[in-house]
């Protein structure tokens, strides 16, 4: 594998600096000039391997150049990540109807069902009406994210465009609109519409609001910063209806999802003298909890709400048998590099990763990297 010269125009940019630091190996230099907006001009050293460095390092866009993109763009398709979230189905639709408003044809495509409680974003579902010109990516992260139903594979082998707020994003598309500071897409998408000249309907702030609203545990999480109020700000300005939403969102759960809590509270453990909680569901209990698992994911704030744990984890059983295991850390504590560790990633506070084998083995894999992580001699002074 040859490495690059990446050369950043603008101003240092820590966020930026840290999203390049995951590809060490094929980085060779990174220059700063104080020119432009944030974009990566590279050098090869060899053809030869072209397509691959290409493809490792991510040309960042600006909200002006996406929306020109998006502006230019017709039979466009809108995709969302496996498992969808508020965010990536909030802007999945929120872009769709933004598209839709100036005329273009677009629709949204997903590898799983839509949960219920989206229903009211309206997203209008891709059933192969038209042939796809454009396809669109919105939060997710790298391919594998994508998933494998709904025939979606066949249109993630071309990505035209991704707007994104995960520092990881491995840079798939032909242009990336990335900001890791946003606390959720729908906070970078909000900009994206306004600067195509859309007016941001009820309809549209509903749907962006829910994207924040969502990726920020109802703006708690470290995430959020001044500018997601700014947003929701303009959203509710727009018309979000914010408190149907977060009654929606945040205060009603189904009986199956009490349900299948009571269950995995039950199996609550306690592991490094306290500092890391612990809680599991096997497929048997999912299911015979009745609980639609898109409802789960808000579970995994559990463990981590426990006075003096430093690390929650929730394993839940796939239907394939492997545990998806989502991490979340308290101040000090690097969640992603945990996850990252067993080949997965996320945030600083929230990561997940999948891992194959029983319980057991899940378990004591976890835990080792926990361990590790909570030992680090950094760790120890920041916490
Ligand atoms: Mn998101």
């Amino acid at each position: 594998m040859n490495t690059v010269n990446v050369y950043i125009k603008g101003q240092e940019d820590k966020e930026l600096i840290s999203f390049l630091r995951y590809f060490p190996s094929r980085i060779k230099n990174i220059g700063m000039d104080a020119v432009f907006d944030r974009q990566i001009v590279y050098d090869y050293k060899d053809g030869r391997n072209h397509l691959e460095v290409d493809a490792a390092v991510v040309r960042v866009e600006t909200v002006q150049q996406m929306a020109e993109r998006l502006c230019a763009a017709d039979n466009i398709l809108v995709l969302c990540h496996k498992n969808p979230d508020g965010d990536t189905i909030g802007c999945g639709s929120a872009l769709c109807h933004a598209l839709k408003a100036l005329g273009k044809t677009a629709a949204v495509l997903c590898s799983d069902a839509v949960p219920s409680r989206y229903s009211f974003t309206a997203p209008v579902p891709f059933r192969g009406e038209f042939e796809p010109k454009t396809v669109v990516a919105v939060d997710v992260a790298s391919v594998q994210l994508f998933g494998e139903n709904n025939g979606v594979p066949q249109y993630t082998r071309h990505v035209d465009l991704c707007i994104d707020h995960h520092t990881g994003n491995s840079g798939y598309a032909d242009f990336t609109l990335l900001d890791g500071n946003a606390a959720a897409t729908a906070e970078l998408l909000y900009e994206v519409i306004s600067e195509m000249g859309v007016e941001i309907t009820p309809l549209i702030a509903n749907c962006l609001y829910t994207g924040l609203a969502t990726d920020t545990g109802c703006f708690r999480f470290s995430s959020t910063t001044a500018n997601t109020h700014l947003v929701a700000a303009k959203l509710i300005l727009a018309g979000a209806q914010v408190e149907e939403l977060n009654t929606l969102l945040f205060d009603t759960k189904p009986r199956e999802r009490m349900e299948a809590e009571r269950i995995a509270r039950n199996h609550l453990e306690y592991h490094l003298e306290g500092r890391c909680a612990l809680m599991y569901l096997t497929r048997d209990e999912i299911e015979q909890s009745g609980v639609d698992p898109a409802d789960l994911e808000e579970l995994t704030s559990l463990p981590i709400s426990i006075e003096g744990v430093k690390v929650g984890l929730t394993l839940r059983q796939q239907p394939g048998g492997s545990y998806r295991i989502s991490v979340r850390a308290a101040k000090g504590v690097d969640a992603c590099a945990i996850a990252r560790r067993l080949g997965g990633g996320g945030h600083t506070r929230a990561a997940g990763c999948e891992l194959l084998g029983n319980l057991d083995n899940a378990k004591s894999a976890i835990l080792a990297e926990v361990e590790a992580e909570l030992d680090r001699p950094e760790t120890q002074e920041e916490s």
